[in-house]
């Protein structure tokens, strides 16, 4: 009787064993490849923290992108005083990308969340 409840105990052993390998290499070929990223984009996502990175140096001709992996919609907006530069709003998962000419400094906030805020530094 005791080598049956051995031999019961080490199959299930056995299986949870396997099971648990079968899963971890599941894992391993469902994570989601790294973002590739063209030369000359940098990207920036929007989670639920704001933006990150919140501050980003990139250099004149560059293009930043943004996409959202947060759960609420969100929009970038560059204000410069006399006029402004307002992306669309973005559901999740969606991108909206800026391509930076002028050697300066942007300030720049979540059109939804006015505390969401980012910079970006372009230098040459
Ligand atoms: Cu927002």
């Amino acid at each position: 009787m005791k080598k049956v409840i051995f031999l019961v105990l080490a199959l299930l052993l056995l299986l949870f064993v396997g099971y648990f390998i079968f899963w971890l290499v599941e894992q391993n070929i469902a994570a989601p490849a790294p973002e590739i990223t063209e030369p000359g984009v940098s990207l920036v996502e929007i989670n639920d923290s704001g933006f990150s990175p919140q501050t980003v140096i990139i250099k004149t001709g560059e293009t930043i992108e943004w996409i959202n992996k947060d759960s609420q919609p969100h929009q970038v907006v560059i204000d410069f005083g006399a006029s402004r530069i307002e992306g669309k709003a973005l559901q999740t998962d969606e991108e909206y990308s800026l391509r930076f000419m002028e050697e300066r400094e942007y300030d720049y906030y979540c059109g939804i969340h006015p505390e969401m805020r980012g910079k970006i530094i372009v230098q040459d």
